[in-house]
């Protein structure tokens, strides 16, 4: 775990933790210190108000917050903090994350929640947002996330020739 994260990473439950991980992957891939933790905001309301109102003096960039279900977490910590908080929906009822994604994408006016896709593609892209903030204060975080896009490039183009070649 960092001393000093500059992304905090929360989820409702441990279930969370199977998509929730992609988001981890990413940020420690591009170089980017992130805390991770279980954080309710109905289960623990307390816990999780407090984490989102001292974030911004421990220097945190970027809040990512999956749930899902009535997926309100994204929006308590948005409530508590004006460092920007991206919201990842989950799917974890029989409605497969649309109820996550419509709960967590429709806050009112004045506490934004930037809301990604629902699952891994949601938590991958969260992490990218997050990092691309911590990229304005930081040129060595800007240089991760253009090698990562140069090396898919280059495997794209080197598929694509591949396919041309045998076709
Ligand atoms: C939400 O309810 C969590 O974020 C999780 O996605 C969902 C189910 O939680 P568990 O019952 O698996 O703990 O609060």
């Amino acid at each position: 775990m960092a001393d000093n994260p500059k992304v905090l990473i929360v989820m409702g439950s441990t279930s969370d933790l199977p998509i929730m991980r992609e988001a981890k992957k990413i940020l420690d891939m591009l170089g980017v210190a992130s805390r991770v933790g279980v954080y309710s905001a109905h289960r623990t309301p307390e816990r999780s108000a407090a984490l989102a109102a001292g974030a911004r003096e421990q220097g945190v960039r970027a809040i990512i917050a999956g749930a899902g279900a009535a997926a309100h977490l994204a929006g308590a910590f948005a409530a508590r903090t004006t460092i920007p908080v991206i919201g990842v929906p989950l799917a974890a009822t029989p409605l497969a994350g649309l109820d996550a994604l419509l709960a967590t994408v429709q806050m009112p006016g004045g506490f934004p929640v930037g809301t990604m896709a629902i699952g891994k593609p949601g938590a991958q892209n969260a992490a990218f947002f997050a990092a691309s903030i911590v990229s304005l204060e930081d040129p060595d975080v800007a240089d991760a996330i253009t090698a990562w896009r140069e090396k898919k490039a280059a495997a794209a183009a080197a598929a694509s020739a591949e396919l041309e070649a045998s076709s």
